[in-house]
């Protein structure tokens, strides 16, 4: 599908940032009139486009609507292969489930499926995932990484760390990472991410990983249940966040730094991960399916397992659990 001009016109007034764009260099570069540039921004005008416009600067971006129209978020790509393939739905059951049924059926690398409301969003061991219409990013990316098994919840650190610099790109906000799979702002839950894989014995055919992320949700849109432990980016930021940019941005970082990792191994990320983590340093409670263990988190190891220093001097290796700050 070929970018309508409309959003090769938004493409070039977000890439511009603070400097305006004149309607000659924008007719020049997309070879059309002058006058049809000014038609076009007069109908992003009507779709809820702000610009201030000058005579002799020409048009600065001011406001963009909200939406995830796909035409949108392939204007803003600067992928490869992430993005290029988006299914995009008003309504469905989990981003996840729907990405699982299409990798089976042989969907390409890099295959987005996201959309406005998720009716049955989910977490780590089937916990639900509150997912409220045109607020967040619900979203999962098929990947096919040329990976074993063993190496798959590497991903979910590899997502960690490529999420921070999204977010901080677009919002300037740095969110802090907690182990294995949130980033919180300011001690509160603003994303959580759900690795999971298909897979033969010896060979990963898939990862579907799932991104959920609370964008421009003001506190009272927060049920009972998680309003005491969930935040979003716009409570931070004071200001609504354009979500297509946000889910370029992700699809950007998350297919460098997945390419990094299975070029170069676990290194790289491993440090990224330690220097935005808020876990590390930290004393913490790390409940698993069968214990409970109290320590000080001292690192993660090369396979992204937690290394926890017990009482008595010896190191616990945790490799799934729910963890806490503990006083
Ligand atoms: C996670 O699980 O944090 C992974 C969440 C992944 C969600 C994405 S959305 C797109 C894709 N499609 C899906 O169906 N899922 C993925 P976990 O660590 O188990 O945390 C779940 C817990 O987070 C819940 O038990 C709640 O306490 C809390 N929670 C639920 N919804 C939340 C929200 N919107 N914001 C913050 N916390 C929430």
């Amino acid at each position: 599908m070929n970018t309508p001009i409309k959003y090769e016109i938004v493409k070039r007034l977000f890439a511009a940032k603070d400097k305006p764009i004149s309607g000659q260099q924008l007719a020049d570069e997309l070879q059309i009139s002058r006058t049809a540039v000014w038609k076009y921004m007069k109908q992003l005008e009507e779709e809820g486009y702000e610009f201030e416009a000058t005579r002799k600067k020409g048009y600065l971006l001011q406001k963009s609507p909200d939406t995830l129209d796909p035409s949108k978020i392939k204007a803003l790509l600067e992928t490869e292969r992430f993005g290029r393939e988006i299914i995009y739905e008003e309504s469905l059951t989990s981003t996840q489930t729907i990405a699982h049924q299409l990798a089976q059926e042989g969907a390409l690398d890099g295959t987005l499926v996201i959309c406005e409301e998720q009716t049955e969003g989910r977490g780590r061991l089937m916990r639900e995932w509150k997912s409220q219409k045109g607020k967040g990013i619900w979203m999962s990316i098929i990947m096919r990484p040329d990976v074993a098994p063993y190496q798959a919840p590497q991903f979910t650190l590899v997502a960690a760390v490529a999420l921070t610099y999204a977010i901080f790109d677009v919002t300037g906000v740095s969110p802090a990472i907690k182990w294995p799979n949130d980033l919180l702002i300011n001690g509160m839950k603003c994303t959580g991410i759900l690795t999971e894989m298909q897979a033969d014995p010896d060979r990963v055919n898939a990862i579907i990983m799932g991104i959920g992320i609370n964008v421009n949700h003001q506190q009272e849109d927060f049920g009972e249940e998680i309003a005491s432990i969930a935040t979003s980016l716009r409570i931070s930021l004071g200001k609504e966040i354009d979500r297509a940019a946000l889910v370029a941005k992700i699809l950007y970082y998350m297919e460098a730094f997945s390419k990094q990792y299975v070029a170069e191994g676990f290194e790289k990320i491993k440090t990224l991960w330690e220097k935005n983590s808020c876990t590390i340093g930290n004393r913490i409670k790390a409940t698993t399916l069968r214990e409970t263990f109290i320590g000080k988190a001292v690192g993660i190891t090369k396979d992204g397992v937690l290394q926890l220093l017990l009482d008595d001097g010896t190191i616990k290796e945790i490799i799934s659990a729910d963890i806490e700050l503990e006083k």
